[in-house]
């Protein structure tokens, strides 16, 4: 997609999704992954000092008055879809959410963001990154939800450069991941500044994820200027052997379309990255029972027979 601005409406945003799923729908789509935070600008990079003053980027139902003609024209099209908003809870609690919606129009899951990047507090930054101020960390882990037929894994944004994400999702069967995306082109705190290096460091992630775990990978993210700030772009289609089959040629609204094919993960998921015949669990405690980086902890001397 291409820029939201401030300014625009969620009906305007919902119009231009509705072009993109209707020309999805006429390629013969079944299933259209839009990005993180779509409905509105990618607003984390604002610092407002009253978290309240935010409240009008929330939703606080879905679907919408404003966004349920998407969902009917899903339905009457038989297209399921996965879109990122961000949520506001009954009890005023805030997540950077994902909704995944079946060809039949039935809501299939959610996902609350697991991997919020950037920092709590205002900074001496052009643009801030502030998904940790405005969002909590999302408590219920990455589901696998069924959409026309394929388990499908939810994440979103930066949950895409961990390894922890695809291999969760892959432990529990997932077919392919889709991920909806904001990523900023410059002064991001930690990223490379350089546009080359940022789209390299994304395809590098998307790839190994897909690759590493024997399932495909859709992302989908924003592009263009949203309010002064370059997105990156890049939405791609990526195969179980890391191949981009489809990518994103340019900067505003547009589909980049792949098609499913089973038969791809199958030698992968039969030889080589035969989980269930080759994991070796036993040795990967540390993964989650240690946060940071740390000191080594295998006895490489003693102890050998
Ligand atoms: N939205 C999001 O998660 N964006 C991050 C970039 C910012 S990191 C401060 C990403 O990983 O693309």
């Amino acid at each position: 997609m291409g820029g939201v601005q401030p300014a625009e409406s969620r009906t305007s945003v919902v119009g231009r999704l509705l072009v993109l799923l209707e020309r999805a729908a006429s390629r013969g789509c079944r299933l259209v992954v839009f990005p993180e935070l779509t409905l509105t600008t990618f607003f984390p990079r604002y610092w407002l000092p009253r978290l309240d003053d935010a409240d009008g980027f929330y939703e606080r139902e879905m679907p919408s008055p404003e966004t349920a003609p998407l969902f009917d024209r899903a339905r009457e099209l038989g297209v399921g879809f996965v879109l990122g908003y961000a949520e506001m809870t009954p009890a005023g609690r805030r997540f950077n959410t994902v909704i995944a919606v079946d060809t039949d129009g039935s809501i299939a899951g959610y996902y609350r963001k697991v991997h919020l990047p950037g920092h709590v507090e205002e900074r001496q930054l052009a643009h801030q990154h502030l998904e940790k101020y405005y969002f909590e960390v999302g408590e219920e882990g990455f589901p696998v939800v069924e959409l026309a037929g394929l388990k499908v894994g939810l994440a979103t944004c930066n949950d895409r450069r961990w390894a922890e994400t695809y291999r969760v999702l892959a432990l529990q069967g997932a077919d392919l991941v889709a991920i909806g995306y904001n990523t900023p082109v410059g002064g991001v705190p930690g990223m490379a500044p350089e546009p080359h290096r940022m789209m390299e460091e994304h395809l590098l992630s998307v790839r190994a994820g897909a690759y590493q775990n024997s399932l495909w990978v859709l992302a989908a993210g924003k592009s263009g200027f949203e309010d002064g700030q370059r997105l990156i772009g890049g939405s791609c289609v990526v195969t179980p052997g890391g191949d981009v089959v489809s990518v994103a040629a340019g900067d505003g609204d547009e589909l980049v379309v792949g098609t499913y094919d089973p038969r791809v993960a199958e030698p992968y998921r039969a030889e080589l990255f035969n989980f269930a015949l080759h994991r070796r669990p036993e040795h990967y405690g540390l993964i989650v029972e240690r946060t940071g980086h740390g000191e080594p902890v295998v006895e490489t001397l003693a102890g050998r027979s």
